[in-house]
């Protein structure tokens, strides 16, 4: 029998079935050069398998070399040392962790007991040397990239470059229930999912993680190569779209452009939308070409309509170019779908305003448009903010375990005012039903949609007479999301 892997995802919080469910793409991507080597790798997903903890725990048979477990910042972490301590108590295999958290705070991650190896930044090939290497009992000194105890002494091994993506095997779709994961992501379509084209971004802007983990680089897949993936998804899956997934997918126009062309030239029935769009790219961007190209649905990151803090967190765009584009979408069929945040230190009513009269301005010149539920600025580790906002009374964690208690959204977070606090957290909830995401997401569950289309009606009248302060069926909705969320707590604390 061939030598097995395990790979585990854990839950992220609120985890709702053709909601927000996409594929593990991390281990999913792991696991391919395993398999090319000879392994043989078990994805299981807390998020979509029933009898979790008993899975986990017939896999961890004699030949299982090791355990990953994958974990961004926030409420997975809870989740994930959950798992990490049933793997201790129930095997002595090596447990490792890689993804976004571990990577950023290696040195105080690995601290905890239930981490044995941290795989830093991108896992594909230095995961594989280091599976290697447990499996045949050799030394960890010189596999780069990677984090771990030897002994009592941790050390920490020099950094790994960047993969070329061209080179790594194909994603292993076969090792998750695909069907799990469809879900109508693009607006108007029903089967959707997830691929990538590129991964990190150029920018720096000082809340986002990719400075630090990508180092402020862009990588490319080969666009033959993508569209190879593409066109496989689209038979095997019977996709009606795909979502790009990437950081910041239009860094090379002429590469994008590329991309519509293929897609035209080989006719593939496919609709398709793109999550990371800065608006300055977009300036050069061919509308018509990407709408003949199936192009629906784009997200972008605005952030705030304060152009005083468009500067402070250095986004690099002007309200102008945002206006300017507001006005192209506006004459193609492309649905804009725009992000924004809100809470940033340097905030006061005056700068709340102005975010919400750029999304009243958007709404009127672009009546299609979609808005991210606005979130409250986050020192993600890794991230100039971070620093920042120590100097606002932001105090980091000093465990690992601390981190997984961060819930933004909900949480009293100290640099905001006592007088806009409430203001700020009703804008983060009221916002999910200003336009009609709420009901796209939620065509495949009727109780969902039926909630969805109150509160749209709720938030309308808020929105139209701007008022903020004075939520309570926002604070009861608050409530469920609290009560679900500590009674997943308590099952996980119970299991
Ligand atoms: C899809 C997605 C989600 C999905 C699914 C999550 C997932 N990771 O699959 C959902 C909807 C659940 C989600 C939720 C959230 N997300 Co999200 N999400 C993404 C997105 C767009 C793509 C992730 C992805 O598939 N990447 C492609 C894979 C191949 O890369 P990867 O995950 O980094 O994995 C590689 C390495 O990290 C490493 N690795 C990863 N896991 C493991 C495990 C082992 C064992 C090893 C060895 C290596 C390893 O190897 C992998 C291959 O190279 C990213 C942005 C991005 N482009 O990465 C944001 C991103 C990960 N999300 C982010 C955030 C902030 C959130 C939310 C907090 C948003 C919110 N406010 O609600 C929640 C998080 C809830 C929580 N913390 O518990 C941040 C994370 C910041 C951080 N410090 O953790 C990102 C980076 C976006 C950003 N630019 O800020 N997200
Ligand atoms: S927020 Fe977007 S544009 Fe800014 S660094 Fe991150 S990925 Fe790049």
């Amino acid at each position: 029998m061939r030598k097995h892997v395990l790979l585990l995802f854990p839950k992220t919080g609120l985890d709702l079935k053709r909601v927000n469910l996409q594929m593990p793409m991390s281990l999913m991507c792991l696991a391919a050069p395993l398999e090319e080597l000879g392994y043989r790798v078990t994805i299981l997903d807390q998020r979509t398998e029933k009898d979790f903890f008993l899975k986990v725990k017939n896999l961890l048979a004699d030949d299982t070399i090791c355990a990953g477990i994958s974990a961004m910042t926030g409420m997975q972490i809870r989740y994930a040392l959950a798992i990490a301590k049933f793997i201790r108590e129930n095997s002595r295999i090596p447990i490792v962790w890689g993804g976004i958290h571990p990577t950023l705070m290696a040195e105080q991650s690995i601290r905890n007991n239930c981490i044995d190896i941290i795989v830093r930044g991108e896992g594909e090939i230095t995961f594989a040397e280091l599976v290697r290497a447990l499996s045949r009992g050799s030394s960890l000194d010189k596999i780069p990239g990677i984090t771990w105890k030897d002994g009592a002494k941790i050390r920490a091994n020099a950094e790994r470059n960047f993969c070329d993506l061209d080179k790594l095997p194909p994603t292993s779709y076969d090792l998750v229930n695909v069907e799990k994961y469809v879900t109508a992501q693009v607006p108007g379509k029903n089967r959707s999912l997830d691929v990538y084209t590129s991964r990190g971004c150029p920018h720096s802007c000082s809340f986002c993680f990719n400075r630090s983990f990508n180092n402020s680089s862009w990588r490319r897949r080969d666009i033959d190569k993508v569209i190879f993936e593409i066109e496989w998804m689209v038979k095997k899956f019977h996709l009606d779209s795909v979502n790009i997934n990437d950081d910041n997918f239009f860094v090379d126009i002429d590469r994008s452009h590329t991309f519509c062309k293929r897609l035209i030239d080989k006719k593939i029935p496919l609709a398709w939308g793109c999550q990371g769009v800065r608006i300055d790219s977009l300036e050069k961007v061919d509308f018509d070409l990407l709408q003949r190209s199936g192009c629906k649905h784009l997200y972008m990151g605005i952030e705030s309509g304060s152009e005083k803090i468009i500067q402070y967190i250095r986004k690099g765009i002007t309200l102008n170019q945002i206006k300017n584009i507001v006005h192209k979408f506006s004459s193609s069929g492309i649905i804009a779908h725009y992000n924004f945040m809100v809470g940033y230190p340097i905030e006061a009513e005056t700068e709340l305003h102005e975010t919400i009269e750029l999304v009243n301005y958007i709404m009127r010149v672009d009546p299609k448009a979609y808005f991210s539920s606005f979130h409250i600025i986050t020192p993600y580790p890794g991230t100039e903010f971070y620093r920042l906002s120590q100097q606002h009374g932001f105090i980091p964690p000093q465990k690992l375990e601390e981190w997984s208690n961060i819930r933004w959204e909900y949480e009293q977070v100290p640099w905001i005012p006592a007088h806009m606090r409430k203001t700020v957290f009703n804008l983060t909830l009221l916002t999910y039903f200003i336009d009609r995401k709420g009901l796209d997401k939620t065509k495949n569950n009727l109780l969902l949609r039926i909630i969805t289309k109150v509160y749209m009606a709720f938030a309308k009248i808020h929105w139209k007479h701007k008022q903020f302060k004075f939520c309570p069926e926002f604070r009861l909705l608050n409530r469920l999301v609290n009560y679900k969320m500590s009674r997943e707590i308590r099952n996980l604390a119970s299991s």
